[in-house]
């Protein structure tokens, strides 16, 4: 892949194999959970502590688990990649940075961070949050929620996604049920810029029709393949 723009989008299932589960396979986390109540700012006002308990507990597994062989391949093609490349991803769990890659958006996110509703700031978060937490920025208490993006809330750095993806040579969608806008959308947005589009999945189902190209397989597998 010498010399072209590569933007690369990722979902839950790059992360499925390091133990982070997904959020629409039959074990995901949406069948433990009501996306009502925990993704999104109406979940958030009725209930905080539920809320911060949801993102509490993925904050702490996210300490436990580790970057797999398709974020180090993802890494290591960037490195080595001579274009423009930009990695996008939707997930909040911090395993990209963590194998090395750099010119990434968590365009959904970090559970590593805390936003502050009073001042507006973002800072970095390690621990448990509460109803109690105090903004380290400006000291308001209780203002603290977990900086992720809910339904019905703007994406991070779209602009900047936008932009890349109207120059895009190569498109690639890794572990993604293309069932959550605007990043669903993506395909569609390189189509139009003339770019190959590629899917990678266990399985290639629903949104597949929309790509150029298919590979099947676990992320682990189907991503190093992939790379080299
Ligand atoms: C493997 C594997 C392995 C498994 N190897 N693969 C119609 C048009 C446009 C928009 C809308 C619309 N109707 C409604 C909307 C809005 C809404 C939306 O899209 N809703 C849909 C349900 C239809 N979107 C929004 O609200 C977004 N904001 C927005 O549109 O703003 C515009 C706006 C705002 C205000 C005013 C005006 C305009 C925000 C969406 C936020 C999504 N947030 C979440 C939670 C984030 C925090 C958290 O993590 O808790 O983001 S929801 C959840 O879904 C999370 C994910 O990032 C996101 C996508 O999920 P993903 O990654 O695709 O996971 P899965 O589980 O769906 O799929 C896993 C895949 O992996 C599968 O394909 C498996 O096969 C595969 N897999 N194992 C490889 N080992």
């Amino acid at each position: 892949m010498p010399g072209s723009n590569l933007v690369i989008l990722t979902g839950a299932g790059i992360s499925a194999e390091s133990g982070i589960a997904t959020f629409r396979d039959s074990d995901g986390v949406w069948a433990k959970y009501d996306l009502q109540d925990v993704a999104t700012p109406q979940g958030f006002a009725r209930d905080p502590a539920k809320v911060h308990e949801f993102y509490n507990m993925r904050r702490r597994q996210m300490s436990e688990v580790m970057p797999n062989a398709a974020h180090i391949a993802l890494a290591r093609l960037e490195l080595e990649f001579s274009g423009d490349f930009l990695l996008v991803t939707q997930n909040i769990d911090d395993l990209h940075e963590r194998a090395g890659s750099k010119n990434l958006i968590h365009m959904h996110g970090e559970l590593r961070r805390a936003l502050c509703q009073e001042c507006d700031t973002s800072s970095l978060w390690h621990d448990d949050l509460s109803a109690l937490s105090h903004c380290p920025v400006c000291s308001a208490d209780g203002q603290l929620r977990p900086d992720v993006v809910w339904f019905g809330e703007m994406p991070y750095q779209m602009e900047r996604i936008g932009e890349a993806l109207s120059r895009c040579d190569l498109f690639v969608a890794i572990g993604t049920s293309g069932s959550v806008y605007p990043a669903a959308g993506f395909v569609e947005e390189a189509r139009s810029a003339g770019a190959c589009t590629v899917e990678l999945n266990l399985k290639c189902a629903g949104w597949a029709s929309r790509f150029s190209e298919q590979h099947e397989g676990p992320a682990t597998e189907a991503v190093p393949a992939f790379v080299e």
